[in-house]
């Protein structure tokens, strides 16, 4: 079976190309679609957007599509930036520029107060109609200071307390065993079977 990413964010695809590895699926990108264009982003929740990206895609493709709508919520912010968490500093803004509007943000909240999870929501897309869905969330807290090189967006002021390093300090194999994107693909991996009538 070919299952095609709907996702142009390259850290997911990373992490999504290796959760997917054992479930025995030809994984292929966007790339091999560049007719696919921007896909807007219109609704309030995870789900609603996760449910654009994997519809649009299965339907221009003809392929099982899956997408991963995901983000970072702050207690704090009262769950912001949440479903705008890739553009909370403005329409197509960096890691770097969403990283820093964050720090300034929170720059006077106290370490007690500084509680937040990642979500992810994802959907696989079946052009016959049907569609699977699962999701995942993450604890951490939001660190005073970016630590760590590794993973993307947010991971280096996400510090989880269990492991003692941010999402950026772990490596790879590290951060899917415990994120909101592992738990998420781990729960939709157990019920693939079962949605493809096998
Ligand atoms: P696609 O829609 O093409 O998948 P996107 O980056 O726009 O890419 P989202 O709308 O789901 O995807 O936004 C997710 C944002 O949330 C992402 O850009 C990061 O800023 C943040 N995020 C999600 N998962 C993360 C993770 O594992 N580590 C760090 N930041 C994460």
């Amino acid at each position: 079976l070919k299952v095609v990413l709907a996702t142009r964010n390259a850290g997911k695809i990373k992490e999504l190309n290796a959760l997917l590895a054992g479930l025995g699926v030809t994984v292929v990108g966007l790339g091999e679609f560049p007719e696919i264009g921007e896909i807007p982003e219109t609704g309030t929740t995870f789900l609603e957007n996760a449910r654009i990206k994997a519809w649009a895609v299965a339907k221009a493709t003809g392929l099982v599509s899956l997408a991963d709508d995901s983000g970072l919520c702050v207690d704090a912010l009262s769950g912001a930036p949440g479903v705008y968490s890739a553009r909370y500093a403005g329409e197509n803004a960096t890691d770097a520029a969403n990283n820093d509007k964050l720090l300034t943000v929170m720059a006077h909240v106290p370490e007690g107060d500084r509680t937040c999870r990642f979500v992810s929501v994802v959907v696989a897309a079946d052009p016959d109609g049907r569609e699977l869905t699962a999701e995942g969330s993450w604890e951490g807290r939001v660190a005073f200071a970016p630590a760590g090189d590794g993973g993307f967006g947010y991971d280096p002021l996400f510090f989880d307390a269990l492991a003692g390093k941010t999402a950026a300090e772990l490596t790879p194999t590290e951060k899917n065993a415990r994120s909101h994107r592992g738990q998420a693909l781990a729960k939709l991996v157990e019920k693939w079977e079962d949605w493809r009538g096998k």
